[in-house]
């Protein structure tokens, strides 16, 4: 079967309002042209994130009333270690509220009282990038070129580039470089996926110049899923064996467990390092809480070590994986330009190619965002313009990102093949009817992350 089924079937039924044009129309002007602004009852599909928002299991809700609840020493911490250690084997692990905040703590560590640091990735996402930045470091990208390209089909778009790896090691010096990363996926890049061998060589590399090696491994089972069925030699290998080959590789990881961990809120940050466990650890109970919990209740932790179990099986992976491909096929039949080939959690419809009428100065991805709400209730994201622009500090002109992306990030085991149906055909609907979609000015932003606060309006 080309896109195999779901292997589970619904238990409880949460009821999704349908709006009104009209009644969209004034939410989306109330929301300063902003979907981050909308109360989420107003929305009919919900695609703004994979982060948080999947379905949990009978499993993981049975586990969540083992909660113990003990300030220090919880069952289920040991439960959640344990999981952590058969999957990643890191020697140490710090439980978070979420993924940013192991980013935090590891940044704010390795980059304090040093300036001129560089930390380079395939792509930072924005909260890692602002993690980075915020804490005085440089957050360079080194994709390899072809992820610029989202015509281009290659089976691992998420590959770091090796050469522009030691080219940047030798421009700055590898002291200047306290850690190397790869997100896997590359959400930033269109959820592509890292190839084993990629993962090899950057660790090679990494660690003869003495530079540790870290993963963000949000999506590590969809990545590993890929490896399986697109990389020479996995196709015989079980999920957790790649996932304990991509690992053996690096020093350490941070996870935000709202996504491959199929929880609604979690995290944690894991290394082999003892003095910067040490250091974390320390930083965390300032600011999250003691060490066997960290920002989570006890039954968080036990969601936590179910889901990793069970995002590990490959019925689920297949369904998963082919869930989001299938609406990415319906769209490329109807001529509607996304990034190619999909990737594992959420299909990038091309927003500059979508649009090619507006400027990246006038936020076609935005634009993209408010038609597909006020046309059809759903909800996606920007990735573009309005997340990644920035003014060069020396010479104060606007850089924008390479790609425009929006995001339609599919929930984890949250909506039916006929829901995306009724996606796919929006979407189309709108593209058909492109012309009439302007561009957008900035009203409101903040420094940071303005994306989440912006205020817009339409231009003309
Ligand atoms: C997402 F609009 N991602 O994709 P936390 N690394 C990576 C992520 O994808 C990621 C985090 C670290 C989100 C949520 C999100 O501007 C936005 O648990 C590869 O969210 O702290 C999160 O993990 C951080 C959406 C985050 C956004 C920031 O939708």
């Amino acid at each position: 079967m080309k896109y195999p089924p779901e292997p589970f079937r619904i238990k409880t039924v949460e009821a999704i309002a349908r709006t009104t044009d009209w009644e969209r129309l004034a939410v989306i002007q109330d929301a300063g042209y902003n979907v981050f602004n909308i109360p989420a009852e107003k929305i009919y599909i919900d695609l703004l994130t994979d982060s948080g928002t999947s379905a949990m299991s009978d499993n993981q809700w049975a586990g969540m009333m083992k909660g113990d609840e003990s300030y220090a020493g919880s069952k289920n911490y040991f439960h959640f270690e344990a999981m952590i250690n058969k999957i990643f084997g890191f020697k140490h692990v710090i439980p978070t509220h979420q993924g940013r905040v192991a980013e935090n703590l590891l940044f704010s560590t390795i980059l304090k009282d040093r300036k001129g640091l560089v930390i380079p990735n395939n792509n930072h996402f924005d909260t890692t990038r602002a993690n980075v930045e915020y804490n005085g470091g440089r957050a360079e990208d080194l994709v390899i070129d072809i992820a610029k390209d989202t015509q281009a089909i290659d089976d691992f778009k998420g590959n770091i580039d090796l050469d522009k790896l030691a080219n940047l090691i030798h421009n700055v010096g590898a002291k200047n470089i306290p850690i190397g990363m790869l997100t896997i996926t590359n959400n930033s890049g269109g959820g592509q996926p890292v190839s084993m061998a990629n993962i090899r060589g950057t660790a090679e590399l990494l660690h003869k110049h003495e530079i540790p090696f870290y993963i963000d491994a949000c999506r590590f089972a969809e990545n590993a899923y890929f490896i399986k069925i697109r990389e020479d030699g996995y196709q015989d290998k079980s999920i957790l064996e790649i996932a304990n080959e991509m690992f053996s590789y690096a020093d350490g990881c941070t996870m935000s467990a709202k996504k491959d961990a199929l929880v609604n809120m979690g995290g944690f940050f894991a290394t082999n390092d003892d003095e910067l466990a040490q250091q974390i650890t320390n930083r965390l109970i300032l600011i999250e809480g003691f060490p066997t919990y960290g920002g989570l209740a006890g039954r968080d932790l036990e969601a936590i070590a179910i889901g990793l179990e069970e995002v590990l099986h490959e019925d689920y992976l297949a369904y998963r994986i082919s869930q989001v491909e299938e609406l990415g096929d319906r769209l490329i039949e109807a001529g509607v330009p996304i990034l190619r080939p999909t990737g594992g959690h959420a299909v990038y419809l091309d927003a500059k190619n979508f649009l090619p009428h507006i400027p990246q100065s006038q936020f076609p991805g935005i634009a993209l965002t408010v038609s597909l709400y006020t046309h059809a209730g759903i909800r996606a994201v920007e990735i573009g313009s309005l997340m990644f622009a920035h003014d060069d500090p020396e010479t104060g002109e606007t850089i924008y990102p390479h790609l425009e992306l929006v995001r339609l990030a599919i929930p984890r085991r949250v909506y039916t093949n006929s829901q995306m149906q009724y996606v796919a055909e929006n979407i189309i609907e709108l593209y058909e009817d492109r012309e009439n979609i302007g561009g957008y000015e900035i009203e409101y932003q903040a420094q940071v992350l303005r994306h989440f606060t912006a205020r817009l309006k339409p231009l003309q």
